[in-house]
Order: structure tokens, then sequence, then C-alpha cells
């Protein structure tokens, strides 16, 4: 007999998979058939701890009841609404709710079903306010070199990835890059913010003065960036795109998608950084990644703009079928019960020097060249194996997966994003097995 945790499928080659080596994969899968709280069970039985929070997005750990029941229920008793001209009470429930726990004034939220929607909801909302306002000759995005913002159009142009946008054609045009802070010959073993490339930030100044203000509609950035290796603000570098945006009436996004809920031991990265941007992008955490869901915080400016003209008109032309539908909105509102009941949001905080102290002492393992840390994120960078870039991260991964470790890897970096319910002896045990991994393997 056969239950659901021991069928292997016989046939991999229909599914097409994303980000993924697929000819390498399917030669040897890695599947996970269950999960609870801090840890996957694999195909093969065996207990995996997850070290990334799934894909960055399960804050809250694997399979929490309320968020399980919540959505039971919801299925059973509204599955779908029309989203345009229609509603249901959990979209706005939700809303006020997110609301209450965003920085002061990102007072509305625009629904999406993932981050890269959100980036592009983002900077649709973006373009859209200025021309809003009368200010339609401001067009250009500004992103940052190594900034991830998911994969489609908008979200690849404005990202720093070259291997996302090298396939793809002329992308948008009118957009431009800041400089990347990683500076691992000054920063490296920096605990925290890095002490160099605040000044970094004034490249936006030569940026908008190259294009003239009056073009500049908006800069995205990661606050941390989390795809290209967990690349933390240098000191000020924030606070110094903020204030060169005000001087220049340019929207600042943050792009949350992995620092939002909780990550950095304050609800969002803006409020940890205590700098205000003008539009927070977020997805993942919001419903725990059990269903699919974005949301894009504005400020009131940004909203009230829109909201002029004739009142039967649709203000901004703009949505997704499943906006804010019944099934995702019960499982966020779970998601923020469970954050609220367990003080996750803020849990990071505690957990933080705890995790510090532990992740800093792989630093005398074999070929370790960086490591680099904020709240509850992490990232150890090795040596590349001359002529094989990535290979020998790589090889943690899979040498990781086999010891009962997921961890998350890109280029030679690996980084650790747990769930934020990981407890100190579930940290050690983390810690214990990636030095195994590092001292014996690679
Ligand atoms: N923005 C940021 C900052 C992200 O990190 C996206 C947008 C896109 O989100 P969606 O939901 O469309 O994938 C992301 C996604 C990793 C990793 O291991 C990170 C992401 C996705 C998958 C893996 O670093 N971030």
């Amino acid at each position: 007999m056969s239950d659901s945790t021991n069928v292997t499928p016989n046939n991999l080659d229909a599914f097409w998979m994303p980000f993924t080596a697929n000819r390498q994969f399917k030669k040897a899968p890695r599947m996970f058939v269950a999960a609870k709280d801090m840890y996957y069970t694999t195909a093969d039985g065996r207990k995996v701890l997850d070290a990334t929070a799934g894909l960055w997005c399960v804050n809250a750990g694997h399979c929490r009841p309320k968020i399980v029941e919540a959505i039971r229920k919801q299925a059973g008793e509204l599955d779908y609404a029309p989203a345009f001209q229609l509603a249901h009470p959990k979209a706005f429930e939700l809303a006020n709710r997110l609301v209450d726990i965003a920085p002061e004034g990102m007072n509305h939220v625009l629904y999406t079903n993932s981050g890269s929607e959100s980036v592009e909801t983002a900077l649709k909302v973006a373009l859209a306010y200025h021309r809003a306002k009368g200010e339609g000759s401001r067009f250009r995005l500004i992103g940052r070199e190594r900034g991830y913002h998911g994969v489609n159009f908008g979200g690849i142009s404005v990202g720093g990835i070259v291997a996302n946008r090298k396939m793809f054609g002329t992308l948008l045009t009118g957009v431009d890059h800041l400089p990347h802070t990683h500076l691992p010959e000054k920063n490296a073993f920096t605990k925290g913010q890095p002490e160099h490339g605040g000044d970094l930030a004034s490249e936006l100044e030569r940026i908008v003065t190259l294009h003239d203000p009056s073009t500049v509609a908006a800069v995205i950035v990661e606050p941390v960036a989390g795809s290209t290796g967990v690349l933390i603000p240098p000191k000020g570098y924030l606070k110094k795109l903020r204030e060169i945006c005000t001087k220049y009436g340019i929207l600042l996004v943050f792009d949350e998608v992995i620092t939002g809920y909780g990550r950095l031991g304050t609800p969002f990265a803006a409020q940890y950084y205590d700098v205000k941007p003008d539009i927070i992008i977020t997805a993942k955490g919001l419903t725990n990644g059990v269903i699919p869901m974005g949301a894009v915080f504005v400020t009131s400016a940004i909203h009230d703009a829109f909201m002029s003209g004739p009142e039967h008109m649709i203000e901004f032309f703009h949505g997704y079928t499943y906006s804010g539908n019944p099934m995702a909105s019960a499982a966020a509102l779970a998601t923020l019960d469970t954050y609220k009941e367990e003080g996750l949001l803020t849990r990071a905080a505690e957990l933080a020097p705890y995790w510090e102290e532990q992740l800093h002492s792989l630093r005398d393992c074999p070929y370790v060249i960086d490591i680099r840390n904020t709240g509850l994120i992490g990232a150890i960078e090795l040596e590349p194996i001359a002529g094989e870039p990535t290979k020998r991260a790589f090889t943690a991964f899979l040498k990781a997966y086999e010891d009962g470790l997921l961890i998350r890897t890109t280029g030679d970096i690996i980084a650790l994003s747990p769930p934020l319910i990981i407890s100190k002896s579930e940290i050690d045990e983390l810690f214990e097995k990636l030095r195994k991994v590092l001292m014996n393997s690679i």
C-alpha cells in the first residue's frame, strides 16, 4: 500500500523546473513529501532541518495549525470572489491589519500573487503616480547592480543579475543602475552593517543629474539584497538614498520580499533601518509561503493622487484575477495571527546576537572568505574553485542535504534564513551540521 509520503513519480520529464539544473536534478531527485515546524521530511523518510524557511517565506515554520485550519475553513465557505468591482470582507480586514504593522503613513495596500508581480505593480504605480500629478516626464527607473526584483520584464530590467537579463532582449528602456555595495576587501567578516560603502549612495545623485531629475520616477532597492548573496546596506547608505530621492521628488521603493514580516526583528526593514520609503513591496512571508500572495504598500500621498476624476471611473488600470482572493486572504490573516501570538515579527531581534555568534564561529572553516549577518539572516562566502565557480557551494548544498540540513546557495555563497520560530538548540544543530559539511566535504 502506498500513501502520500512514499510515492515516487515514475516520470520527471514533463515538469520544466524553475531556476534548477533540470538534467542533473532528474538524475538524482531531491523531494520533500512532508513538513512540520522546523523540519522537512524527504521522500526517503529523512528529516531535514530547514535553514532557509523554504525560499525565505515560511517565517512561522511549517504546517502551522491556525493557518492550515483557516485555509480548510475558507475552502468550504467562499472559494473565490471576483476581484474587480466586487469583493469579500477578508481582503479589507487583511489590508487594515497590514497597515497596522507597516511603517506609519503606508496606509494603502494593493494585492498581488508573488514578489515578481508586486514589483511590476510597484513600478507601474510609481510611473502612473507622477503622470497623475502632471509630471509624466518622469519615466526613468533606477535599480542596482546585483539587485533581484523577480523575473518579470520590469523586475529584470531594474534588477542587476546578468544571467537573469541577458537572454531577454531589450527589456524596459529608460532604466539605469546604481553600483552594488558588496566590498569584501574592506568589509569582510562584518557583523551587522558594514562600515564602508555608505558613500556609494551618492552615485544616485550623479545618475539623477546625468539624466536630469525631471525624468526620474523611482529608485528601487532591496534594503538587504538576498538572492545575490546577502548584501547588507553599509552604514548611512539607505538614509542617503532617501535624502537624494526627497531632494529630487523621486519615489523610493523598498523591495522587502525577503526582509518583510519579521526577518530582521522588526515587521519591515524600513523600521529596522529607520528609513521611510514611499512604496514597500512584499510577498513570501505574508502567507507564510502557504498560498501565493503579495502586497504592495503605498503612502496616502500616492494613493490620493489617483482619487480624482468621476467617481464611477476606474482610477488605476491594473490588477489580477487573484488579487486578494479569499483563500490567500484567509491564509494571510491566520499567518498574521500566528506571528502576533508568538511574537514572531520581533523574535529575530532576540535571537540575532546568538545567531551572529554561532554563525561567525565558522570563520575558521576551510575556504571561508567572508561571513556576514543581520537579523535572522546569515551568509558564508566561500573561495570559488579555480575555473569552476559555484561548484564549491553547490557541493556543500548537496552534502548538507544528505546530512539533514537545508541551506541555499547562490554563486559560492551559502545563505541562511531559518523560520523565525527556530530555538537556540536548533541553531546549535544547524551550525554543528554546517561545520561538519564545511570541514569535511568541499
Ligand atoms: N524581490 C525580491 C527581493 C526577492 O527576493 C522576488 C522579488 C520575486 O518573488 P517571487 O515570489 O516572484 O519569486 C524575490 C524572490 C533565494 C531566492 O534563494 C530568493 C527569491 C526567490 C527564490 C529564491 O535567494 N526571492
